[in-house]
């Protein structure tokens, strides 16, 4: 994985990020180092804020948990048990509405395919970006949001802090090599009390991550499969994007990558 170590050499801003030290404990875990009188003793973590993620059982690996700024929460392979379930119902949403490259309200097609599952929908196209009950491709409701993703998306964000999220609306985009996504803020959304949560799973991508002017300088952060990641408070409306995903392979999602956001739309 020399992309993901090349992304991670000298970035994501305060936290120490090293992937060996994070994919490295699994090994420890794995190869049974670590036992029931390790339970609750902090284990060592590369991320400098990062503590426990407070699992009552230790046998698995502790999900790493660091603060990215004031109200964002890195939740280091908080979906990987979940990962092949996930893909299989993202596989059902686009069954029922097909992945699609958007336009934006300046004449661009994204590079980045999108869908929609929820109550609402997160959509563009020459008029602008909204909300829609309906599927503009199919003139339907967009598919039912899956139990699992609620659950991930609450679990995640309580976390973090956040109790009682119930998110109303998921966008599903999908990366191919060289998709990207430009710094922008998410501000369609009527909740802003809400965080987002989102999820990866795939290749692994780079997060851009500036401040809430668009000069703001940008860190970046490699985010992996099975990574979730809870923006809420001071950081909900913060610059960010996605680099031009380099080329990879993952045994779920072939050469693409997909992130799941899930927004309080209304
Ligand atoms: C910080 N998605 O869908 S996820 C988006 O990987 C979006 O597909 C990216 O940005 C992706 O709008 C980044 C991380 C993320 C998502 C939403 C945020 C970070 C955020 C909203 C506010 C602040
Ligand atoms: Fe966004």
């Amino acid at each position: 994985m020399a992309g993901v170590m090349d992304a991670t050499a000298g970035c994501a801003g305060n936290i120490a990020y090293s992937d060996d030290n994070v994919r490295g404990a699994k090994g420890i875990h794995e190869s049974g180092i670590c036992r029931m009188q390790d339970r609750g003793s902090p284990r060592p973590v590369a991320m400098s804020e990062a503590g426990l993620n407070g699992d009552l059982f230790d046998f698995d690996v502790p999900a790493a948990t660091a603060s990215l700024a004031a109200g964002a929460t890195l939740l280091r392979s908080f979906a990987r048990e979940d990962e092949a379930l996930l893909m299989q119902a993202i596989t059902q949403v686009i069954a029922a509405s097909p992945l699609r490259q958007m336009t934006t309200p300046g004449g661009y097609r994204m590079s980045v395919a999108m869908t929609n599952t929820g109550l609402v929908g997160w959509v563009s196209d020459e008029r602008g970006y909204r909300y829609d009950a309906v599927d503009p491709l199919t003139g339907a409701p967009w598919p039912r949001m899956p139990e699992l993703f609620r659950d991930l998306a609450a679990r995640a964000a309580l976390q973090a802090g956040f109790a009682g999220f119930e998110p109303d609306a998921c966008l599903v985009n999908r990366y191919e090599p060289g998709a990207r996504l430009s710094l922008h803020r998410d501000y369609d959304e009527r909740d802003a009390t809400a965080p987002i949560v989102s999820v990866s799973l795939g290749v692994p991508a780079r997060f851009l991550w500036g401040g809430l002017k668009r000069t703001d300088p940008t860190k970046r952060l490699p985010l992996l499969s099975g990574d979730v990641v809870v923006w809420g408070g001071p950081s909900r409306f913060v610059y960010h994007g996605i680099a031009p995903l380099k080329p990879g392979h993952h045994p779920l999602t072939g050469t693409n990558r997909f992130n799941l956001t899930f927004r309080k739309a209304r």
